[in-house]
């Protein structure tokens, strides 16, 4: 049910991109809006009013509602009192989900959330249906409301979802679970059990049938995908590159750009979901040819004196690290390269040490936690720089070989986010020698 917001006192705690946006939408719907940011040097055009610094619990008190940023814990103290205080603390996807009344398509996981809403948005425009497409990924969902459209595809990350009930999605998955935010979850656990908040009302759910976290134990997801052979759900005739339902063809994938088991996995969630939405598999097979991979996602940024650069910024936990070394090397003749290390976000590294060992000639670490991942017991280099890490690996490879940026933590010890990170990674490569 939609809260009625006019006249309301709702705080904004963070202004990030997903705060203005909340900031903007309950102007509009005529609340009294005030916002916070523990930042003290952050900069804003904002004609509310705005505090600056530590968050403060009698602020939040003052509240009806609050409306917190996804970068900022329910675990953080002033926030967990306010909510013992009994305050309604929710999110933007919260104000979303009240005021949308279109079918959600829903998409969260550990990884490869991004890739899987961006080629599923382009599976619905092959078959010309009007769709929007944003959330944890592009466009905040708050901003999506305005347009005209059938459909929405929404990325849904944890913080996204701890404080969302009403969503209801028409299709939902979990696309896999490994660890990751543990600094803000606090747990495995917890941060599982907010993803699962993804299925709650949905109409139809999709999981990984290999991953047996990305489902509830009371309630069978409605169809399944995943490598392994199943007479029912979503699968993979390998050697006819062919995806497939229920064990019939359903498309071929002959032709794409997606390299590695993960992203199979990624066109087969993709494939599931537009399958709930009544997409074509012709529009499907053509989506897939189309898409051509985003930035900063394995990303081929050159090739110099025969040794490929692939920057892959966007690899912020160990599970992304561990898809994109197992992907990577069954493609290469030569040695592989890795560059890992910033912020783990409190991980557990062990699960990299098998690949590293496996995969791995050298990893060159920096940042942070890049000492944890040398200290997996590989051949390794410490760095200080990205600049650095570039060019002493330039010293030491040849043709043949692949240098990885693959870094397994978040970028925020070092660089702005992730695309700064994955910018300073390739200009470096282009000051090298042709
Ligand atoms: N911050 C503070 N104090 C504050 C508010 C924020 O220190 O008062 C810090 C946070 O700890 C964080 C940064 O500022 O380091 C940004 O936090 P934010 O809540 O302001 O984030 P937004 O700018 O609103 O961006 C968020 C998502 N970021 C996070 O969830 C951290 C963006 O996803 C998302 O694209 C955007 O909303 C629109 O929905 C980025 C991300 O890294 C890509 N997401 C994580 C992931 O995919 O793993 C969840
Ligand atoms: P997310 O939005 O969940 O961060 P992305 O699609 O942006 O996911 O991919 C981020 C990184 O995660 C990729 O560069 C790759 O290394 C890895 N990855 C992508 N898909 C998967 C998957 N299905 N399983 C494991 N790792 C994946």
């Amino acid at each position: 049910m939609m809260m009625h917001l006019a006249g309301k006192n709702v705080i904004v705690v963070g202004l990030g991109v997903t705060g203005l946006s909340c900031v903007r939408y309950l102007l509009e719907k005529g609340a009294n809006v005030s916002a916070l940011d523990t930042r003290s040097a952050l900069k804003h055009e904002l004609n509310i009013s705005v505090t600056l610094g530590p968050i403060e619990l009698d602020a939040l008190l003052m509240a009806d509602l609050v409306v917190l940023s996804p970068g900022i814990s329910r675990r953080e103290p002033a926030i967990a009192n306010a909510l013992v205080k009994g305050i309604q603390v929710i999110g933007d996807i919260e104000l979303f989900a009240q005021a949308n009344c279109k079918p959600v398509l829903a998409i969260t996981g550990s990884n490869g959330k991004s890739t899987v809403t961006m080629l599923l948005a382009q599976m619905l425009a092959q078959d010309s249906m009007k769709y929007v497409v944003g959330g944890n990924v592009g466009t905040p969902a708050l901003e999506l409301l305005d347009d005209e459209y059938d459909w929405v595809v929404l990325e849904l990350s944890s913080f996204q979802l701890e404080s969302t009930f009403s969503l209801k999605p028409y299709a939902a998955t979990v696309l896999n679970i490994s660890e990751d935010h543990i600094d803000m979850h606090g747990s495995l656990q917890a941060y599982r059990a907010a993803k699962m908040h993804i299925y709650r009302g949905a109409v139809h759910s999709l999981a990984n049938r290999d991953d047996p976290q990305t489902w509830n134990a009371e309630t069978a997801p409605d169809l399944t995908f995943g490598l392994s052979e199943s007479p029912v759900g979503v699968g993979y005739d390998e050697p006819n590159q062919c995806i497939t339902l229920d064990g019939r063809p359903l498309f071929s994938i002959r032709g794409t750009l997606l390299t590695g088991a993960h992203n199979i996995l990624n066109i087969q969630a993709a494939a599931g979901l537009a399958h709930f939405a009544g997409v074509s598999t012709e529009a499907m097979r053509l989506a897939c040819l189309e898409f051509k991979g985003l930035p900063h996602r394995c990303q081929l940024v050159a090739e110099k004196q025969g040794v490929r650069w692939i920057n892959d910024s966007k690899a912020t936990n160990v599970g992304a690290c561990v898809a994109a070394v197992e992907g990577i090397a069954g493609n290469t003749a030569g040695r592989l390269i890795l560059i890992a290390g910033g912020d783990g976000k409190g991980a557990d590294f062990s699960p990299l040490r098998e690949v590293l060992h496996r995969y791995v000639a050298l990893v060159i670490t920096l940042g942070k936690d890049g000492h944890k991942i040398a200290a997996l017991g590989t051949t390794s280099k410490h760095v200080n720089s990205l600049t650095e890490a570039v060019n002493h690996a330039a010293s030491v490879t040849k043709a043949g070989d692949v240098v990885l940026l693959s870094p397994a933590c978040a970028s925020l010890d070092m660089f702005d986010n992730y695309m700064h990170r994955g910018d300073v990674f390739q200009q470096a490569v282009e000051e090298l020698a042709a």
